[in-house]
């Protein structure tokens, strides 16, 4: 179901030319309203009236993190807090965490695209939404409630936690599609099977999951454990929150970036130099609607490539392919650059492992040791010793073989790995570094 068939759909020429209109008003209003932004472009000799074209884009400077840390908490507001609705917040694992804002306007627009983002995965006014995303500084929770509503469809404001309360809780109100972390579906699974409950015999028809990395193995353990479709949601809170990219049912390859609101561009990390579509670097945005906060070439450090193909939804808009991991995820093992999504993969293609794993990295002397707690099945773990000790080293050396990495394999206990309400804890860090 497309949403907005005007501008989903438009044809690349008539979306260029609204891109283009809409990028240089941007620019004009942080130019004068942000003291950082005017300081930023003055130092790299831009100005607003030099976008002339799409292609100028690439000589407007980076915004970082850094960049919203140093200007901690609103510093990067465009407008006065009079004109804020609405303050979110993503919570750095160090330090102070990153501040966005919203006028009534913003609030309006990315409820816009949460619409599109449940239809792209199916929904509709008929839907009953049980939304596990959390709510509060999160983006996730209110992001999916308002779009749930602008819909038109009941939505269930269960937020995370108290999991078998929810199973109660989809069971009895007979939700037809969840939205929640794609970890915390798996958890969800679980623990339905624990008291006895069968997916089968909920009335779930599709779920829409991201917030953080998942394969396509995972997609298919997903699908056939909650027997739903799976789609991938994309979004970060400095762009707007959920709903700046999803995948559409038709396809379920890529999520497709609504580009009349943000502009990506993938640059290679270390050059900060655009690559052309297809390439692998790092995705870059620039919001040409938001009002409160504007972000102009934000470095979101997500590792991805973009597709241009035409799609089979109908959907004009260019669709980014999974986000693999991020540039500041990446693990130095032994001078080996090592990602949790690559050996997330390499276990998923192992039979008896289950999608809970984590990755501790110690440092023994001057060298680091890399071990990866794996869960194993009941059916496994009831084995006999030696056929877990062969588990294990089967694990290491396809480790060994496709990353280049030695690792410690430990398989634990089924439900042994901590189990997240949102996010999932994949990288434990104990290096001092
Ligand atoms: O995670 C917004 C969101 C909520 C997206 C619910 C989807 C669903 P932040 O907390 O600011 O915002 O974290 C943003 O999470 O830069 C990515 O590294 C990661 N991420 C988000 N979606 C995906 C996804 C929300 N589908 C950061 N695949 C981003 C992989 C994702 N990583």
């Amino acid at each position: 179901m497309i949403h907005d068939i005007e501008f989903e759909t438009m044809p690349r020429e008539a979306l260029e030319a609204i891109q283009l209109r809409r990028l240089q008003a941007t620019l004009q209003r942080v130019y004068a309203t942000v003291p950082f932004y005017r300081k930023r472009f003055d130092e790299a000799g831009f100005k607003p009236a030099d976008m002339k074209s799409l292609d100028d884009l690439r000589r407007v400077p980076f915004t970082t993190k850094q960049d919203l840390r140093d200007n901690y908490p609103f510093g990067l507001f465009a407008v006065p807090m009079d004109n804020v609705v609405r303050i979110h917040a993503s919570s750095g694992t160090t330090g102070k965490p990153t501040v966005v804002g919203y006028t009534a306007r913003d609030v309006n627009t990315w409820a816009e695209l949460m619409a599109r983002s449940l239809a792209a995965a199916g929904a509709t006014r008929g839907d009953i939404i049980h939304n596990a995303y959390g709510y509060g500084l999160f983006t996730g929770g209110l992001g999916v409630h308002y779009g749930a509503e602008r819909l038109g469809a009941s939505v269930i404001p269960i937020s995370g936690g108290n999991t078998k309360r929810q199973i109660m809780i989809m069971k009895d109100f007979g939700a037809t599609i969840l939205t929640c972390t794609p970890s915390y579906a798996l958890h969800l699974a679980e623990v339905a099977e624990e008291m006895g409950v069968d997916f089968k015999d909920l009335k779930f028809k599709a779920g829409i999951f991201g917030a953080e990395p998942w394969s396509e193995k995972m997609r298919h353990e997903i699908e056939k454990k909650l027997n739903l479709d799976a789609v991938d949601i994309y979004g970060l809170s400095e762009v707007i929150g959920p709903g700046v990219a999803v995948e559409c049912l038709e396809a379920k390859a890529g999520l497709h970036i609504f580009e009349d609101h943000f502009i990506p561009e993938i640059i290679n990390p270390e050059t900060g130099e655009v690559l052309p579509y297809g390439e692998t670097g790092e995705l870059v945005f620039t919001s040409i609607t938001k009002e409160a906060f504007p972000v102009i070439r934000y470095r979101t450090r997500d590792i991805t490539s973009l597709n241009p193909e035409p799609c089979i939804c109908g959907r004009t808009h260019v669709r980014m392919n999974r986000v693999s991991g991020r540039t500041d995820d990446m693990l130095i093992i032994r001078g080996v650059n090592v990602f949790p999504s690559q050996i997330e993969s390499v276990l998923m293609e192992i039979d008896g492992v289950e999608p809970h794993y984590q990755l501790v990295v110690d440092r023994e002397g001057t060298l680091d040791m890399l071990t990866v707690m794996v869960e194993v099945g009941e059916k496994a773990f009831t084995d006999e010793i030696k056929g877990l000790q062969h588990l294990e080293k089967l694990i290491a050396k396809n480790i060994k073989e496709y990353l280049g990495v030695s690792a410690k394999v430990k398989l634990v206990e089924p439900k042994s790995i901590a189990r997240s309400e949102g996010k999932a804890v994949r990288v434990i860090d104990n290096r001092k570094l």
